[in-house]
């Protein structure tokens, strides 16, 4: 299968990556990151390099990059016994806004199952408007590229896991937007749609600095794929 790994920059993508493939291999799409990698997309595709053709600023030279990786199958591994991880750039809007990586996601299941890693960063946690807001982008990449997710709220070993853990807990949750303000009809409305579309239903708390809850991802990742049969 492919385990992509999805989320903002700084989340801690390239370090969940790495040690999610332990088990496996590592493809690194991200034109913009040199890393060592097993199956690295900079042997085609360089973002300074496009940056520099088209004359681009760097968004702009990222979402070229992207493009040219969306048209490439190159890098593609048929083998469907391995587990491949994929890790891509933090610039969301490639998979939001436009349809560089949904074709990409596309590509790669026509060769084998996908299935989303979306991260998130615990720092950022800490209120339940913050929580219910990596919900609604949860849902949204979802939506977006109609593949399984799993939800890791990484870096768990700097915050406070009790606060988060409160979140978790459906009741205590709903306890919290009882409190709330008019919002939390949608608010309810959008834990039900994540209960409702995600298999694995509560998000994880992983470290990818201590290795914590790193099993229960490559795990999780498994159980969405089987749940969803071959997406391809
Ligand atoms: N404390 C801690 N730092 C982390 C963890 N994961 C990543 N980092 C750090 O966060 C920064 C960004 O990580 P990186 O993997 O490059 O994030 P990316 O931009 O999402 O790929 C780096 O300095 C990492 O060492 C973690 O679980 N705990
Ligand atoms: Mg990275």
């Amino acid at each position: 299968m492919f385990a992509v790994i999805v989320g903002p920059a700084g989340v801690g993508k390239t370090s969940v990556a790495k040690k999610l493939a332990e088990y496996g291999i590592f493809i690194n799409l991200d034109p913009a990151s040199p890393t060592k990698a097993d199956v690295d997309i900079r042997n085609w595709v360089k973002t300074e390099e496009v940056q520099k053709k088209y004359k681009l600023g760097i968004n702009g030279a990222l979402l070229k990059s992207m493009e040219l990786v969306a048209s490439l199958d190159d890098w593609i591994l048929e083998d469907k016994n391995e587990f491949k991880v994929v890790d891509t750039p933090g610039q969301l809007e490639i998979f939001l806004y436009h349809d560089y990586g949904k074709k990409v996601i596309e590509k790669m299941a026509e060769h084998d199952a996908v299935a989303l890693l979306f991260v998130v960063d615990a720092a950022e946690i800490q209120t339940i408007e913050n929580y219910l807001a990596i919900l609604a982008q949860n849902a949204m990449i979802n939506l977006k590229l109609m593949a399984p997710c799993v939800t890791a709220i990484n870096k768990i070993d700097l915050v406070n896991k009790e606060k988060i853990m409160e979140f978790l807990d459906r009741k205590r949750l709903e306890e919290l937007l009882e409190k709330g303000d008019a919002l939390q009809s949608l608010a309810k409305g959008l834990v039900d749609y994540i209960e409702y579309t995600s298999l694995v239903q509560r998000p994880l708390l992983i470290s990818a600095k201590t290795g914590e809850g790193i099993y229960d991802v490559y795990s999780a990742l498994h159980e969405v794929h089987c749940s969803c049969g071959d997406l391809s």
